[in-house]
């Protein structure tokens, strides 16, 4: 009886030894992930402005001004004919995640369908969205117009 019960002791003992190992492999997870998200540093909008020249609106693939940019000049109805093969409809009809208004004297409003129609996302004048989906704009654009 006694032997059995050193063999049970034992057997705990050894599941506590084991605890601390498991636990120190999982809490390595979370930063080894962390470790892999750090080299992606956010484009600030200073340096998005510098590859946006005056007069254009400028807009890109994701937030954070990254991916592939694009940008126009004057009114625009239809942003399908701007081609982007990176964009999933291969053009940037409902592609743009982010955006910058470089124009010199006017507002751009940024249309949910072709021919100004739709929800309405207007960007001031030197005005900037770094992230549509904070105005539930994110892959909506399909027209612009200014002023
Ligand atoms: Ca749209």
């Amino acid at each position: 009886m006694l032997r059995k019960l050193a063999v049970v002791v034992a057997a705990l003992a050894a599941t506590v030894a084991f605890a601390p190992a498991a636990n120190a492999t999982s809490q390595a997870v979370p930063t080894k992930a962390t470790a892999v998200l750090a080299p992606e540093v956010a484009v600030s909008a200073n340096e998005a402005a510098a590859t946006c020249a005056d007069g254009l609106l400028c807009f890109w693939q994701h937030k954070d001004y990254e991916g592939k940019k694009g940008s126009v000049e004057g009114n625009n109805t239809h942003w399908s004919r701007f081609g982007q093969s990176a964009c999933p409809d291969g053009n940037w009809n409902d592609c743009a995640s982010s955006a910058m208004n470089r124009g010199t004297s006017c507002d751009v409003r940024l249309y949910e369908h072709h021919s100004y129609s739709g929800d309405v996302e207007k960007i001031e004048r030197g005005g900037n969205r770094k992230n549509l989906k904070d105005d539930d704009f994110n892959d909506k654009a399909s027209s612009n117009r200014w002023c």
